[in-house]
């Protein structure tokens, strides 16, 4: 969809050239048509190949959704298969069933195209943090809202599920903080599997303040930090309430996320899979990201509805969102994982937050 607004502005901007070319060489002396031709001509190329670059990822993109698509259409073919067969067998109750599970794995892949329609252009909203060389950390602006925090499907810990209201606008990266980004910003890089897209990991949450120290230094003015384990939430279900931001258990974890089937037991650059319904890639899986927050066991029975921050101490930091070496329920939007804050695991990582301060802050 991207790739087809990208190649109409190549066209509109061919044929502007084309106009303005026309134009001046009734005016433009002979000896200099030829290198205004050129100028044309590597406009040109180089817009050629901007689509080319643009048109990979979203063929790729694509097909992945054709993938679970066609998944889903055959699984749901199936099911409504046996029910007619039970219902030629006077198995009426059953039969009902089978129909209703028909229905509703058509309804969810309805819902995941539209939501990915609703993302085929750039979200407007998004901004981009230049750290320097050309490197940038992008940014979706999170609304805030309120949402029903933890799942009685899960473990002990992500009881009472509980209402909570996030009640200002936030910025959440859009991708996992990168390998190029913290070596732009720390001057080293820590990551055992190396590469400037993939996920920077084997970093522990003190880490991740000296990043976050030295990152609000070489952009001042937007006090950047981890998000807290309830904005990660809020983000990561962005208006679910299903198991994963894409569907329940069982929907296919291949298209939108890298854990222990899907990954060849390694992380993988950011942003491959598919993004949740507000334009956030690899909240599920590829590496853990660390939260502000202490970890502990009691707190939903006692945190406040606005804003929570997690309890005042503890031994634990929060981390969020499964891995590339985990098991797909350690992804679930619900799932709290938590860890020592000076452990440097492979598959841990992170995902920067800020903040805008009000105009009278400012
Ligand atoms: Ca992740
Ligand atoms: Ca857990």
């Amino acid at each position: 969809m991207r790739a087809n607004v990208r190649l109409t502005a190549v066209c509109v901007l061919l044929s502007v050239l084309a106009v303005s070319c026309s134009a001046t060489s009734q005016e433009t002396p002979a000896e200099e048509k030829a290198p205004a031709a050129r100028v044309a001509y590597e406009v040109a190329m180089a817009a050629r190949t901007d689509a080319d670059a643009a048109a990979g990822p979203f063929a790729d993109l694509a097909g992945k959704v054709a993938g679970l698509l066609q998944r889903v259409r055959t699984q749901a073919a199936a099911k409504k298969r046996q029910g007619d067969e039970l219902l030629r067998g006077g198995r009426f109750a059953e039969a009902a069933d089978a129909y209703g599970e028909s229905a509703a794995m058509c309804r969810r892949a309805a819902e995941t195209l539209a939501g990915l329609q609703k993302l085929a252009g750039e979200r407007e909203d998004n901004v981009a943090i230049d750290l320097g060389n050309g490197i940038k950390i992008e940014f979706v602006l999170v609304q805030p809202g309120t949402f029903e925090m933890g799942s009685v499907d899960g473990e002990s810990d992500e009881v009472p599920v509980h209402e909570v209201a996030v009640t200002r606008p936030f910025f959440l990266g859009k991708y996992e903080v990168t390998q190029q980004q913290w070596r732009q910003v720390m001057d080293e890089n820590p990551s055992l599997f190396k590469g400037d897209r993939m996920p920077v990991e084997s970093v522990s949450w003190y880490d991740c303040q000296k990043f976050l120290e030295r990152l609000n230094e070489l952009a001042p003015g937007r006090d950047f930090r981890l998000p807290t384990e309830a904005e990660r939430e809020y983000a990561c279900r962005a208006d679910t309430k299903t198991t994963y931001s894409f569907g329940d258990a069982d929907m296919p974890l291949d298209p939108y996320a890298w854990v222990d089937t899907t990954s060849e037991n390694e992380p993988h650059p950011v942003g491959l899979k598919l993004p949740n319904p507000w334009g956030l890639y690899d909240m599920h899986g590829n590496v853990w990201e660390w939260c502000s927050d202490w970890h502990s066991h009691d707190y939903y029975a006692e945190s406040p509805v606005d804003d929570p921050q997690g309890p005042p101490a503890g031994d634990k930091k929060v981390l969020r969102g499964g891995s590339w070496s985990n098991p797909g329920p350690y992804s679930r939007s619900a799932n709290r994982g938590y860890y020592d804050p000076n452990a440097r695991h492979n598959n841990y990582g992170l995902r920067v937050a800020w903040t805008e301060r009000s105009p009278e802050n400012r």
